[in-house]
């Protein structure tokens, strides 16, 4: 007979991963990409790729706050794949890069499930040491990059050199690290990736929102979450459903004219010291009414922050059984109504905010109204 403990123990992970390693942008324009991530949001420049490095066909700048790293790269080309990519969908996420042990093993127990390769195995190397990198391919034109470090010292990886800048107003503003990158899918897509995830990446489903949960009278959408084994990485997935409106998202499958990220959260420790600053320095976030606040502590019981201060900031709060979170959503940082980003706070809380879809959805939907998108 089988003891328990040989019942009790988990399936080997077939691709454990260490966390987000990078999320990298193709952009118009890097350079002034780099400046506004610097000024507005508190990155730091570390590392830069371009022609004074010997590149001829793109230029990259790496910045970094905590453990968050984005690589934002422009195209130096009349043509290229990040051209074309720039061209059709705006500025967006290309990679969603997993840090990794083995990355050749990663690539080989992926695509042996049915992942297509976006490029194979290959190690780079300087006087700092060795990197393997290896891509597959995710929804639209995404891909997952999985990054082996050997105990890699330089500024970023070889091919990069350090760089710095001083933008004067680019403390950092707290930032730590990525809590989960969302991907907006087209019709009838959601389960098809859910299932990509569940049995090439080997992730399991956490959590299903479906029409009651959101799409009723408000910007409809279905959303399912996957995590993967230690719950360092986070995929929720949404698809549009059909609304009394139109769906926000397929809004931004018309303007990103493919499915694609559609926004990064990040956390931070002091919710309200990071978002009072990212006011200051001009990033806009969505609002709620007033009357949000009204029954807030009646819905969500005791919490630590004093209510006015959260009216002031316009942060929203949600509680599930292990705790609460605060959490609040940048409007798109691009003229497309794309990419977004959340800033959330987590006290125990393991969820996403349900209980605050509906006033999110109808804030997105006014916007959504201004630009003539309803
Ligand atoms: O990641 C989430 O699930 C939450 C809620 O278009 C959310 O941040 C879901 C869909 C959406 C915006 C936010
Ligand atoms: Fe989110």
């Amino acid at each position: 007979m089988t003891s328990p403990e040989v019942l009790a123990q988990p399936a080997q992970d077939f691709l454990p991963l260490k966390g987000t390693d990078f999320v990298e942008f193709y952009v118009g324009n890097a350079k002034q990409s780099a400046y506004y991530y610097q000024a507005a949001f508190g990155y730091e420049l570390v590392a830069y790729a371009g022609p004074e490095t010997g590149l001829r066909d793109r230029a990259s700048y790496v910045l970094q706050q905590g453990k968050i790293r984005i690589v934002l790269t422009t195209s130096l080309l009349p043509d290229s794949d990040i051209t074309r990519h720039v061209s059709q969908h705006g500025d967006g996420v290309k990679v969603m890069a997993l840090l990794v042990d083995d990355a050749r093993q990663s690539y080989e127990e992926t695509t042996k499930r049915g992942a297509r390769s976006a490029f194979e195995p290959y190690t780079i190397e300087d006087e700092y040491g060795s990197v393997t990198l290896a891509g597959i391919y995710t929804y639209g034109e995404s891909i997952h990059t999985f990054v082996e470090r050997n105990n890699y010292t330089g500024p970023f990886m070889p091919g990069f050199v350090a760089k710095t800048s001083l933008v004067p107003q680019g403390a950092p503003v707290g930032l730590l690290h990525i809590d989960h990158c969302v991907g907006n899918v087209g019709w009838g897509e959601m389960n098809t990736w859910i299932t990509f995830y569940e049995d090439v990446m080997g992730f399991k489903l956490l959590i299903t929102f479906d029409d009651d949960d959101i799409s009723t009278e408000y910007s409809a959408l279905m959303s399912k979450v996957v995590s993967n084994g230690n719950g360092f990485v986070k995929f929720p997935i949404n698809e549009p459903a059909e609304g009394k409106k139109k769906s926000q998202i397929e809004e931004y499958l018309d303007y990103y004219h493919s499915p694609g990220v559609q926004h990064i959260a990040i956390a931070t420790n002091d919710i309200r010291t990071t978002v009072t600053e990212l006011r200051r320095r001009g990033v806009e976030f969505l609002s709620v009414p007033g009357t949000y606040y009204d029954d807030l502590l009646e819905r969500i019981g005791a919490i630590d922050e004093d209510l006015q201060s959260l009216k002031d900031l316009n942060l929203l709060v949600d509680r599930d059984e292990e705790g609460y979170l605060l959490q609040i959503f940048t409007k798109p940082v691009e003229d497309r109504p794309t990419v977004f980003y959340e800033i959330i706070q987590r006290k125990g809380a393991k969820s996403f905010g349900k209980g605050n879809f509906k006033a999110l959805f109808e804030s997105i939907e006014r916007e959504q109204a201004l630009r003539g998108n309803l």
